[in-house]
């Protein structure tokens, strides 16, 4: 069977993992340091953010050189050592690759910027002329994920098109030297000896520039979802996936691949997964479901059944709580159904006030049912910790392109990037030898893997333990079996006996028969009842009737 079907993934954000070299800023030294954390983690592959050559507009999503390591971040010598390294530990090794754009300061951009419009430098990218008498209006009305306007003037009075910060030019996918140069780029990494690839923005490579270029004023809520949108998830899209497959199989084993997409609902999301295409492809439907029983057993059996339908035989499932883009679930979870989680981040983290313990129990649980389900499990480094959100940063040290591009009036991401807590104490608490790039609050001490590995309740040992547990009995293959009973619990069934249950509801629950192999909180020794927000992993003797498997997915 494929290895990256049934991974635990850890996803690395390298600048916030482990300083090597004392600069503050987290490096791929640091990351090689710190393997024994991921090794007795027990994960069975590493993926790690961009560490590319920067100027780091967009946290190194702006990649200047796609085939080199940035300087404040190592070289390719400790690259190697890492794939090295990784691979003598048994863990896998994936690359972010970011094919929608590059950095401003990538030559080919500055070879753009010099050359005339039309010339084949400018072809590259998306260049057009402005509307209006004299060009001063953008050439049409697409805007930036990052706040206002997609396009950006250069001097000769044409316009650029950047779907994201104004430092990252989209590229043009028409374009021949575009698609060689990435499936040149994926070979020189997969030489390098990693495993697998994190397919940036995934679903807006294809883009229907055919003038006039049609109107698309919106983001994410209001897409067509049938492939006609001039900018996200074309059906031709597919047909550059289906290249890179054929690269991809040309190794042994066949590199794996995740395509990274936002899409509104995942009616089209896992066509990505396809045996001839990428073979995975984040689900996010974790991140934005409410914690409600229904709503969860709703997104997890609409996900399952639409990869059934999608995906073929080829694609694997994925499950994802947290990762360098959204605010931490120990903090999201422990927000008010409805609380505006917008606006909770612009007032620092301060209206409402929430309960970080009830976020850290829900984390926990959460935590248990991500590696329950069946397929790849995606955690992000401090997950394994329950970290909370950093959301009183500074303003002063808010780097995302988001924050500054709204104006304020977006907090940005900066509050899930603070450098990890290694030790209770130290300049940055074992981070490194120096400070760190993100001021990391006091409180952070006490969730520090030094401060949680010698206690057996702990979540760092919570998540070894269960990864541990999955191991032995996650199979793939035999669906599952999910029981009705009190919609705020959520309790379903591998094909070998082995349930979880999880407690959404604000009272207890009576415990389904079965053995106890694992509980998110500490259970009294024999107890019957599930506390609310409180997860288990049972054993059960008994073969009860598969109730539902055949059962319509409810509407929503
Ligand atoms: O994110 C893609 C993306 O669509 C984001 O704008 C996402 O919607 C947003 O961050 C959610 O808050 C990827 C990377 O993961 C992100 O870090 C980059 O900034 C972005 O691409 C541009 O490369």
């Amino acid at each position: 069977m494929d290895w990256w079907r049934t991974a635990v993934v850890y996803h690395v954000y390298p600048r916030s993992f482990a300083d090597g070299n004392g600069d503050g800023v987290g490096d791929l030294v640091g990351v090689l340091r710190r393997l024994p954390h991921l090794q007795r983690l027990g994960v069975d592959a590493i993926w790690l953010s961009p560490f590319y050559p920067s100027p780091m507009a967009d946290g190194g999503y702006d990649v200047a050189d796609h085939r080199d390591v940035d300087p404040s971040l190592g070289t390719l010598a400790d690259f190697e050592k890492l794939v090295a390294a990784v691979h003598d530990l048994g863990m896998r090794l994936i690359v972010d690759i970011v094919p929608n754009h590059t950095s401003d300061q990538h030559p080919w951009f500055r070879e753009a910027l010099s050359a005339p419009s039309g010339s084949p430098a400018r072809q590259r990218y998306v260049f057009r002329n402005g509307r209006g008498s004299r060009g001063e209006q953008p050439p049409s009305d697409w805007r930036s994920h990052f706040g206002g306007s997609g396009w950006e003037r250069v001097a000769d009075g044409q316009w650029y098109l950047h779907l994201f910060a104004r430092e990252q030019p989209d590229l043009n996918w028409d374009d021949a030297d575009v698609r060689r140069y990435f499936l040149d780029t994926l070979r020189w990494w997969a030489d390098l000896g990693v495993d697998g690839f994190r397919v940036d923005v995934a679903h807006a490579l294809a883009k229907d520039l055919s003038e006039p270029l049609r109107s698309q004023p919106n983001l994410d809520s209001r897409l067509p979802l049938d492939g006609t949108d001039p900018l996200y998830d074309r059906d031709e899209v597919h047909d550059i996936y289906r290249s890179w497959r054929r690269l991809f199989d040309e190794y042994q084993p066949p590199l794996m691949a995740v395509a990274e997409t936002w899409t509104p609902t995942n009616s089209r999301t896992y066509l990505y997964a396809r045996h001839d295409e990428l073979g995975q492809v984040f689900d996010f439907s974790l991140i934005k479901s409410r914690w409600d029983g229904p709503s969860y057993r709703r997104v997890i059996r609409r996900s399952m059944e639409d990869h059934r339908r999608q995906a073929d035989d080829g694609g694997g499932l994925t499950w994802v709580l947290s990762n360098h883009d959204v605010p931490r679930h120990a903090s999201r979870l422990a927000l008010p159904p409805d609380a505006d989680i917008e606006a909770w981040l612009l007032s620092g983290g301060t209206r409402p006030r929430i309960d970080l313990d009830l976020g850290r129990r829900r984390a926990r649980a959460a935590g248990l049912l991500l590696l329950a389900l069946p397929g790849s499990a995606y955690i992000y480094q401090g997950d394994e910790l329950a970290l909370p959100e950093v959301a009183d940063l500074p303003v002063e040290f808010l780097r995302d392109p988001v924050w500054h591009r709204t104006g304020g009036a977006l907090r940005g991401r900066d509050g899930c990037r603070v450098p990890l807590p290694w030790t209770r104490t130290g300049p940055s608490l074992g981070f490194g030898d120096a400070g760190a790039w993100l001021p990391q609050p006091a409180w952070l001490a006490d969730y520090s893997v030094e401060a949680q590995d010698p206690d057996p309740d702990s979540t760092l040992n919570l998540y070894r333990a269960a990864i541990a547990l999955r191991r032995k009995l996650l199979t793939s293959g035999a669906p599952l079996t999910w029981y009705d009973g009190d919609p705020s619990l959520l309790h379903f069934r591998h094909g070998n006996g082995w349930e979880c249950v999880v407690n959404f509801g604000d009272r207890a629950q009576s415990l389904p028969p079965g053995e106890v192999v694992l509980a998110s909180q500490v259970l009294e020794p024999g107890a019957r009842n599930l506390p609310p927000d409180v997860a288990v992993w049972l054993r059960s003797g008994d073969q009860r009737p598969d109730s539902e498997t055949s059962a319509p997915l409810p509407p929503g």
